[in-house]
């Protein structure tokens, strides 16, 4: 069964670089709460926002990425201000980092004038443009062609920049995965996939998704596929900062798969029966979270009073947001049609301390005299 071929190839290659307590060749302590905030604040908005939803303030559906937050903070938090995402459904963190508030984000669940799009879409279509998040197309797995051709954009303009886009295990079933496998290859564009594996696409599990990990997909069309433990957030970390260096040493892209798990349904309407409990019990066990707490524990951090932080933090940002207006229906035109300049994506945080130092981060940023931003 694929799973248990991904669940193995999890235990060869996690490329772990640090054991509780230990030291980390590129963390500094404050990286790594830092890390540990993120995925706290992502699980406890994504908490909030569900009993929002049941209470009937969050329209539409619902969708969470419980059990898989280390796939985007730790993939995120190795990117430069100057890189580009393209953020998909179940990466909230990713938002987080690069800079969205949680009271802009339970807003944009709630339809509200603070939300990203100020009431325009739901949970999932959103990425602030401002903080170099490209909002995410529905369509799976389209979101590779769009990082694939910022990447393009990125070398013929002779920047010294990196996209990264997620994608789904299910979305390697659809053409559009090799074609950016392949152009990206054969283009050697500066760009990063983080192949999402959580074991299931809506009720469709791995084993009737693909006959081969996907992963080894990659060395077919001429790059390295990777491995990684997705529920440690640390060796994602690794893996994309690793994969980063090389886009931005023009040797192309890279295809990292997270192996984790979907611990929640498709959406709120998804009771997901169709998962084994056995399942659900092997990967409650590596709950990303639980393991990020006990390497801090070990470091002598106050986890408990980092949580409660994280909870003051989103009951304000609730609170905040439900005061919030709905949009006036007389705007829902606004924004449709470029009128005047376009508004070039902005640059987005990157709180991790190796970009404080002038080497891969925003300093770093080779741009060509007069060129324009993606
Ligand atoms: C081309 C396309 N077909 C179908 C859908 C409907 N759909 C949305 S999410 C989803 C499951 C995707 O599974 P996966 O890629 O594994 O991502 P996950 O939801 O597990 O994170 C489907 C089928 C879609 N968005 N795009
Ligand atoms: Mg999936």
């Amino acid at each position: 069964m694929a799973t248990d071929t991904a669940r193995s190839a999890t235990a060869t290659a996690t490329a772990t670089a640090s054991e509780p307590g230990g030291e980390h060749e590129h963390l500094q302590r404050s990286d790594r709460v830092a890390l540990l905030r993120a995925m706290l604040l992502m699980r406890g908005i994504e908490e909030r926002a569900m009993s929002l939803y049941r209470q009937g303030k969050v329209p539409g559906s619902f969708y969470d990425g419980y059990g898989q937050e280390a796939v985007s903070a730790g993939a995120a938090f190795a990117m430069a201000p100057a890189d580009r995402l393209c953020v998909l459904h179940r990466d909230l963190a990713a938002h987080l980092i690069r800079g969205v508030t949680p009271v802009r984000i339970l807003a944009q669940y709630m339809g509200r004038v603070g939300g990203i799009t100020a009431g325009r879409d739901g949970n999932v279509h959103f990425g602030d443009r401002r903080l170099g998040c490209v909002g995410m197309i529905s369509m799976l797995p389209d979101m590779m062609l769009v990082a694939t051709g910022m990447a393009m954009a990125f070398r013929l303009r002779g920047e010294r920049r990196c996209a990264l886009t997620w994608v789904g295990d299910g979305a390697t079933s659809r053409g559009d995965f090799h074609e950016a496998l392949n152009w990206a290859a054969v283009q050697s564009l500066p760009v990063i996939f983080v192949l999402e594996n959580n074991q299931y696409a809506y009720s469709t599990p791995t084993d009737q998704q693909f006959a081969v990990d996907p992963v080894q997909r990659a060395s077919a069309y001429g790059f390295p596929g990777v491995v990684v433990d997705g529920n440690d957030v640390e060796a994602v970390f690794d893996a994309t900062r690793r994969a980063r260096e090389r886009a931005l040493a023009a040797e192309g892209p890279t295809l990292i798969e997270a192996v984790t798990m979907r611990m929640h349904g498709h959406a709120a309407h998804d009771d997901m029966r169709y998962v084994p409990e056995a399942l659900l019990a092997h990967w409650r066990e590596r709950d990303p979270i639980a393991r990020q707490e006990r390497r801090l524990v070990e470091l002598g951090v106050d986890v408990a009073e980092l949580r409660a932080d994280v909870a003051r933090e989103i009951e304000a940002g609730t609170e905040q947001a439900l005061a919030m207006a709905m949009p006036d229906p007389a705007t829902a035109t606004d924004g449709v049609f470029c009128t005047g300049e376009a508004e070039p994506l902005g640059d987005g945080e990157a709180p991790w301390s190796g970009f404080r130092s002038t080497a891969g981060g925003r300093a770093a940023t080779v741009r060509e005299p007069g060129a324009s931003d993606a």
